[in-house]
């Protein structure tokens, strides 16, 4: 655990910040002796509302890899510091799925559960996401699903859910650890989630048969929030898709969907070579797919040029602010066209922060 002097300097800092950058708050001193004594008290100190709202804002402005970031001050945070049982968790859970889809107008949202408290761990949301698509498979190769959650798939399996009926896109159950519990798992109601069919725009091919589809809402569920010195173990948040996270990565990387050959096929290109570029325009086909398709389902997305775009006048408008802006090249630059984007030509500082979201010792990167 934490020393309690080490909560004390980020909470220190934390507090600063939160009246530097909220100055109706008025001075920091009273609130500083008050979180002191607390935690002479206690071993911990609670957060008020605005301090957690605040807190959860600049953990997003600081997140290097976000690209997203422009609207870090608008973050919609779902106080929910007083549950720590497994059913509640996984009920909120659900109840953040729906506020935050919104009928396909997604709505950057955060659901903060209990912290850890001194001997006393907070909970864990297992699941990496809170909507995530079964792996199944006997061998290592071969996989119905999203090879990525196979792990999740088999300690499902382990913790006795039955499965479900097989197909490419099965919805897993959620998987959430109360405070003092083992962990437990929970169906996800269907109307908690939104799917969108991937179909091609130009429709010269019968793409809705393929069965594609991805669900509307990215929501990480396994990250710690960190805010002066106090530990958030279950913090699920959301923003909405920016095409290439499915187009790019999760329907054609090798180790996941891996689609790209079925795509060529379809569109008729020569995969007998890599000079043919099959690759490169089933990938183009792919993500154009995605963006039209959510379009259509009136769900919202982002194509890479326009949130590059936005991530530079981020930069611009922190900068005018005074405030450094941290960021990790390797995870900001589109994994398609990149040089084609404005982000791809400059250097950034990928500094941490002690206000941060952060994943958890020993889960998986
Ligand atoms: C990472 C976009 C909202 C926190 C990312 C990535 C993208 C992205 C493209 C890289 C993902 C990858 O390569 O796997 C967006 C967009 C948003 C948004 C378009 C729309 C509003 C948010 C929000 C938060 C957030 C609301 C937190 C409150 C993060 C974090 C990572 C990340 C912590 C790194 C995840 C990791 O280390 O695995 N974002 N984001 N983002 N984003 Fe955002
Ligand atoms: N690449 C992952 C999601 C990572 C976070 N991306 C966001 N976050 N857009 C995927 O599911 O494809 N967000 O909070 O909006």
């Amino acid at each position: 655990h934490v020393s309690e002097a080490r909560v004390w300097e980020e909470a220190e800092e934390f507090v600063r910040l939160f009246h530097r950058e909220n100055p109706h708050a008025g001075d920091p001193r009273a609130r500083l002796a008050a979180v002191r004594a607390e935690l002479a008290e206690t071993g911990t100190y609670r957060h008020t509302p605005e301090e957690l709202v605040h807190g959860a804002r600049v953990a997003w402005r600081n997140s290097n890899r976000c690209i997203g970031r422009l609207y870090w001050n608008s973050l919609r945070v779902r106080d929910r510091r007083g549950l720590t049982a497994a059913e509640d968790i996984a009920a909120e859970c659900f109840e953040h799925l729906r506020e935050a889809t919104n009928g396909g107008r997604v709505r950057p949202t955060i659901t903060v559960f209990a912290p850890d408290a001194p001997g006393r761990p907070g909970p864990l949301i297992w699941s990496e996401q809170l909507v995530r698509y079964a792996g199944y498979g006997d061998h290592p190769s071969v996989t119905v699903g999203d090879a990525r959650n196979r792990p999740l798939t088999e300690a499902l399996l382990g913790l006795g859910w039955p499965g479900g009926p097989g197909t490419p896109f099965d919805l897993l159950p959620l998987v959430v650890q109360g405070v003092d519990d083992k962990p437990r798992w929970f169906e996800t109601p269907a109307d908690a989630v939104l799917e969108v069919p991937i179909r091609h725009p130009d429709g010269r091919d019968d793409w809705a048969d393929w069965g594609l589809r991805w669900h509307a809402v990215p929501a990480i569920s396994n990250m710690c929030l960190e805010i002066g010195g106090i530990h958030y173990t279950a913090a699920p948040f959301n923003g909405w898709y920016m095409g290439t996270e499915i187009g790019a990565r999760n329907l054609a990387d090798t180790d996941r969907y891996n689609l790209l050959p079925a795509v060529a096929r379809r569109l008729g290109l020569d995969v007998s070579s890599d000079r043919s570029l099959w690759k490169d325009r089933a990938l183009v086909e792919l993500n154009r797919a995605v963006l039209d398709s959510f379009d259509r389902a009136g769900v919202t997305i982002a194509d890479h040029h326009t949130e590059s775009r936005r991530f530079l006048s981020h930069l611009e408008r922190e900068e005018r602010k005074g405030r450094e802006v941290g960021a990790d090249w390797s995870w900001i630059v589109p994994p398609i066209s990149g040089a084609a984007t404005p982000v791809f030509h400059r250097t950034y500082e990928d500094r941490p922060s002690a206000t941060a979201y952060v994943h958890h010792e020993g889960a998986q990167e």
